[in-house]
Formats: structure tokens, C-alpha cells, sequence
């Protein structure tokens, strides 16, 4: 039964894993992995751990493109998840849900061996992976590592953490957060933005300091870029198809109201998610200097799952990502 699950993955996936999605159905070998260990795939190598310090999920870390440093440490460490219940308040219905992955909900499903496992599509595409299960969720977070240069951390979930009536009440948001510790070429990194709205102009903006972001509603385009400032080596970070973060007011009460927030490294705010269900991200005040520093960049996943017969009956996979590009 799990591995049917594992396979209508490709169900739902992102555009850019079209490649994965075709492979997913016809059963990739499972590569089991250690807890922990390193490893190369063409010009990448980074290293991998269960983040159980800090319930982050699978974390990896030291990533780097061709020799050059690109991540200190990649990590998940919440989903938020919001019901809509009877849309009376932001804590209506069931939840919310600040959902952690760690050793203690990993589950394996038929096939897999250990807890972390690795697949490879074709020869420009892998995956490193973990399974977990949270309440009623099927959880499956991953990274993909493109030959090409792209790095892709995503999320997959299916299930139901709540049986409300009217089924309707049923209808919720998930909103995985990524940490991304960028080192790009070293510790000293910027953070711009270059967003097009409809109609096709274009503005820019620098992230100077500590900050949070919010896509509006008539933007086309989202393109972020951390940088070295010195050597000029950049990394392009987009999510095309993430939904609009929460408005205020009924149902969702800005309850994933940000993109993505920027925050200067900090090791006592390395810990993980250390807020509420229903808080944002803090660590920001006083809002301290991100440009040319050591950043830590955060972006966040809007994902909504309405309640259907069909999903109940047979539950459907749903998926978030973003997509990280190296320029060098
Ligand atoms: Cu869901």
C-alpha cells in the first residue's frame, strides 16, 4: 500500500520535476543511506544528517557546486498548517499544526530499507529523501540535486489531520519552511530581489537588513539572488508555482502571511522552529545588518488542500518546492 502511495507522488509534482514525475512511476530503485554521510553527484557534493537536534528534517549540509561553498546548511524545520474550521479565527478548526520531522516519525514504506534513501532519474537527476508520518499526514521531504546546477528542496504531503462536518471545515493551508543557510563562495553574502509585475515593469529591491516579504498579488515574476560580493557568484532563487501567501481577515487570517524573511546568522537561532503554530518567523528585533554578512535566507511554501471525496477516499499527493540555481 505504501508503495502505491509513493508512486502517484508524480501526481501533483512540480513543473520542474516533470523528469522525476515520469521516472516516480515506474519505480526507481531505492538506494539506502546512512543516518549521516557524504557523497558527490557530478559537480555538487554536500553532506546529509537526520536533524534531530532540532526536529529539522533531513538537513543537509557543506553543499557546494564545482569546490565552491553554496549552502552552510539546508533544513525544514516546521509546517505550519492551518484548518479552516468554521473561518472564526485564526486557531479555528483543527490545529494549528507546527509539524517537525524527525527520527521519531519516520516511517519506511514497501521497498525502503533505512530511513534516508537516494534515487537517481536518469543521469542528471537525484534524490535524497525521508518518509515520515505526522498525525494523518504522508510526509515526504527531498532534495534534488540537477547535474545542470539546480538544487530543488520539496515537500510532499497526503492525508488528513482532521474529520470536521461540515466537510468543507476540512479545507487547510500547509506552509513548509525551508532554512537556508547560504555561504555562497563564503560567509559574506547580499540578498536582492527582482520583481515584474502584470503589465511587465520591473522593480528591485535590496535586503539590507532583517526582513520579511510578502509576492503581491499582481506579481508575474519573482527572482531572489544571494550573492558574494566580491567574487560576484550568485545564486538564483524562485518558486514559480507557490500560491499567494495568507491575506488577513476570514478564513486564513494571515495565518502564512510571509515568502520569505532574511535573517543574519546567528548560532542561538539555529534551533529549529522555536515559535508557536501561529506565530511567524521572529529573530528580528532589533531588525540587524544582512548585507554583506553571514545571511540566513528563509522561504516559505503555500500550499492549499481542499477537502474533496475523492482526496478522502484515496488520499492524493500535494507538493511545494523552490528552486536554487548556481550561476558558476
Ligand atoms: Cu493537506
Amino acid at each position: 500500500m505504501l508503495a502505491k502511495k509513493l508512486r502517484v507522488v508524480c501526481t501533483r509534482a512540480a513543473a520542474t520535476l516533470l523528469l522525476a514525475c515520469a521516472s516516480l512511476a515506474y519505480a526507481q530503485p531505492l538506494l539506502p543511506m546512512p543516518d549521516s554521510g557524504s557523497t558527490t553527484f557530478g559537480d555538487w557534493s554536500f553532506s546529509w544528517e537526520i536533524g534531530n537536534a532540532n526536529d529539522e528534517g533531513l538537513v543537509l549540509k557543506n553543499v557546494r557546486w564545482k569546490g565552491v561553498k553554496v549552502l552552510h546548511k539546508a533544513s525544514m524545520p516546521v509546517i505550519r498548517v492551518k484548518y479552516r474550521g468554521d473561518a472564526s479565527g485564526i486557531d479555528a478548526g483543527c490545529g494549528p499544526y507546527n509539524d517537525k520531522i524527525h527520527s521519531g516519525n519516520l516511517e519506511r514504506f514497501s521497498g525502503q530499507t533505512t530511513d534516508v534513501i537516494a534515487r537517481f532519474f536518469g543521469d542528471n537527476l537525484m534524490e535524497i529523501a525521508v518518509f515520515s508520518e505526522i498525525g494523518g499526514y504522508d510526509l515526504y521531504q527531498a532534495y534534488y540535486f540537477h547535474r545542470s546546477g539546480r538544487f530543488e528542496p520539496m515537500l510532499y504531503s497526503s492525508g488528513w489531520s482532521c474529520s470536521d462536518n461540515p466537510k468543507s471545515r476540512n479545507d487547510h493551508k500547509h506552509h513548509p519552511y525551508w532554512r537556508l543557510d547560504f555561504d555562497v563562495d563564503s560567509v559574506t553574502n547580499r540578498v536582492r530581489h527582482a520583481l515584474t509585475v502584470s503589465g511587465g515593469s520591473m522593480s528591485f529591491a535590496a535586503y539590507t537588513s532583517e526582513s520579511g516579504f510578502t509576492v503581491p498579488a499582481n506579481a508575474t515574476a519573482t527572482v531572489w539572488t544571494v550573492a558574494h560580493p566580491n567574487s560576484g557568484r550568485t545564486v538564483r532563487i524562485q518558486s514559480p508555482s507557490n500560491e499567494r501567501a495568507d491575506v488577513g481577515g476570514s478564513p486564513w487570517f494571515g495565518f502564512g502571511s510571509r515568502d520569505v524573511h532574511v535573517r543574519r546568522y546567528k548560532g542561538a537561532e539555529d534551533v529549529g522552529w522555536a515559535f508557536s503554530a501561529t506565530s511567524q518567523l521572529g529573530w528580528f528585533t532589533p531588525a540587524e545588518v544582512t548585507e554583506n554578512q553571514d545571511v540566513v535566507f528563509w522561504s516559505i511554501g503555500h500550499l492549499t488542500h481542499l477537502w474533496t471525496q475523492a482526496d478522502e477516499d484515496n488520499p492524493h499527493w500535494h507538493s511545494r518546492g523552490w528552486i536554487v540555481d548556481v550561476t558558476w
